[in-house]
């Protein structure tokens, strides 16, 4: 944005009064304008592109609310959102609009918010003049002075909180021409979830401060849950067709290392402004901060929507996906052109390596206990916790357990079938799924002697022969 004196003169005039603190007697000037609602969409639905080649005086009006919503399968969260979804409605307006801005706190709400929008210039992005009770409704507005895709967030103390629970969305300024024609826009924004409990516990999960302090999340999500863009919810596209991403990051922490895997972006707008960066593959998203990246599909199949840092597409919900449809231009793309065996150089035969070490085998009780221990780590403590305790409610425990003891060699078939349907362990009923472990035999039998060894339990080895017996009992 460059030549001021090209604005309307409501613009000075409301410049003008804000510097000299008259009240807002002079936006009668922008009583000219045509007056429209703007078109509010919920992601991963953009608004259609703004034809107008003028400012309009453009009418928002958002809610906020306070509800309970789907976080990942089995786990719910009381979102705290702007419109009823997380992220917020997408608003698009055109560079010099006169935006008024409504919000509306629903009376059931419990707490105060307010909203600031990247996009105002002026005293807290409109937070100093938004603050509204539940119940209550606020009015402020501003002129869209800067083009380029802006985050929403509340900024009601805790604000940490605010935006936590998920009150972020993105709003868009057009440039006066526009952005270029594209097939496809889609509305993508990443944040983190700070639960009680681990990544997929389930049940209610309330917010978690001490999580959100040292910036460790359980959750890293686009659009809100885990799977939003997923399975039913995956995006669509053809070969042959030109998309554009717009990407938020709510936070409200960490910073996104976006990228699609199997996708160059052909134009990324760096940090959502003016600048124009070519062949990029992963872009920064920083937290309250956007990106708008733009590609041709050139090849069918599905591409991948993650935050390259890699364990949060994997292990904390960080992945979508786009399918492609269409063709595939085998020189583009070949798929496997070759599978087959390698065999270096003076190698005659070739030894199969499955990857993983083999796990050691116990040559002394010491040694099963040893391993055993290692197994129940990665296997069992999840569950059944680190002294064999179990959780109440949840998961029986295994020290002093009457159901282990009284039968060791069932144990085995529990570890290798799974176990559900309700079950009494020292007069206590559980009813709970435990599921079929993928262990190996000498696994088992390590890991079942550990348990029958440790945490005052007192009862003898499972040898790897007695759980051959068992499986093939089977
Ligand atoms: C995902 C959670 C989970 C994991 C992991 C798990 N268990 Fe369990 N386990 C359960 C539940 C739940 C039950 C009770 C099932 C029921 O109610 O029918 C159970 C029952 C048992 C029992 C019988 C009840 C008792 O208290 O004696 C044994 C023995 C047992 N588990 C051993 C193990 C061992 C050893 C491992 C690791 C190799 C393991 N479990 C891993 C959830 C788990
Ligand atoms: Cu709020």
């Amino acid at each position: 944005m460059s030549d001021r004196s090209a604005y309307p003169c409501f613009l000075v005039a409301a410049l003008l009064a804000t510097t000299s603190l008259v009240p807002d007697t002079t936006l009668g000037d922008t009583d000219d304008l045509p007056v429209e609602e703007a078109v509010l969409t919920l992601a991963p639905q953009v608004p259609p592109p703004i034809d107008r080649d003028h400012p309009a005086k453009v009418i928002v009006s958002v809610d906020t609310t306070e509800q309970v919503g789907r976080l990942a399968d089995g786990v719910e969260y009381v979102f705290w959102t702007f419109g009823g979804a997380v992220p917020g409605p997408f608003i698009r307006v055109r560079e010099g609009d006169f935006v008024e801005f409504h919000l509306n706190n629903r009376p059931d709400s419990k707490m105060p918010h307010n909203i600031d929008l990247h996009a105002v210039t002026g005293p807290g992005g409109g937070a100093t003049s938004s603050f509204t009770a539940p119940g209550h409704t606020t009015q402020f507005s501003f002129t869209a002075l800067n083009p380029g895709l802006y985050v929403y967030h509340c900024a009601t103390a805790p604000v940490g909180m605010h935006i936590a629970n998920g009150m972020y969305g993105l709003i868009l300024v057009e440039p006066e021409g526009g952005y270029p024609e594209v097939d496809k826009e889609f509305y993508v924004m990443q944040s983190e979830f700070y639960t009680k409990g681990d990544f997929g516990d389930e049940g209610l999960r309330p917010f978690d401060m001490d999580e959100a302090l040292d910036e460790n999340p359980d959750y890293v999500v686009f659009n809100g849950s885990v799977g939003a863009l997923q399975g039913d919810n995956t995006l669509h596209a053809e070969v042959g067709e030109t998309v554009r991403l717009f990407v938020g990051n709510g936070g409200p922490n960490l910073v996104s290392s976006f990228h699609v895997i199997g996708e160059i972006f052909d134009t990324v707008y760096v940090e959502g402004g003016s600048l124009k960066n070519h062949h990029v593959q992963s872009t920064l998203v920083p937290a309250g901060g956007s990106a708008i990246v733009e590609f041709k599909l050139e090849a069918p199949g599905d591409l991948h929507l993650v935050d390259h840092s890699i364990f949060r597409a994997f292990n904390k919900g960080a992945l979508g996906t786009i399918s492609v449809g269409g063709a595939a231009d085998k020189v583009v793309y070949s798929g496997q052109q070759y599978e087959g065996i390698y065999l270096p150089e003076g190698q005659a035969a070739q030894s199969v390596d499955t990857g993983a070490p083999a796990s050691p085998t116990a040559t002394s009780r010491e040694e099963r206990m040893l391993f055993g221990e290692r197994v129940y780590e990665r296997n069992c403590m999840a569950c059944h916790q680190s002294q064999g305790q179990g959780l109440p409610g949840a998961f029986p425990p295994l020290a002093g357990s009457d159901y282990l003891l009284d039968d060791p060699d069932h144990a085995i078939d529990v570890l290798l079938d799974g176990l559900s349907g309700e079950i009494t362990v020292n007069g206590v009923k559980y009813n709970g799924v435990m599921p079929a472990t993928r262990l190996s035999d000498e696994e088992v039998a390590n890991v079942l002697t550990y348990v029958l060894n440790s945490w005052g339990n007192d009862g003898g080895v499972i040898e790897t022969a007695d759980v051959t017996r068992h499986r093939s009992g089977h």
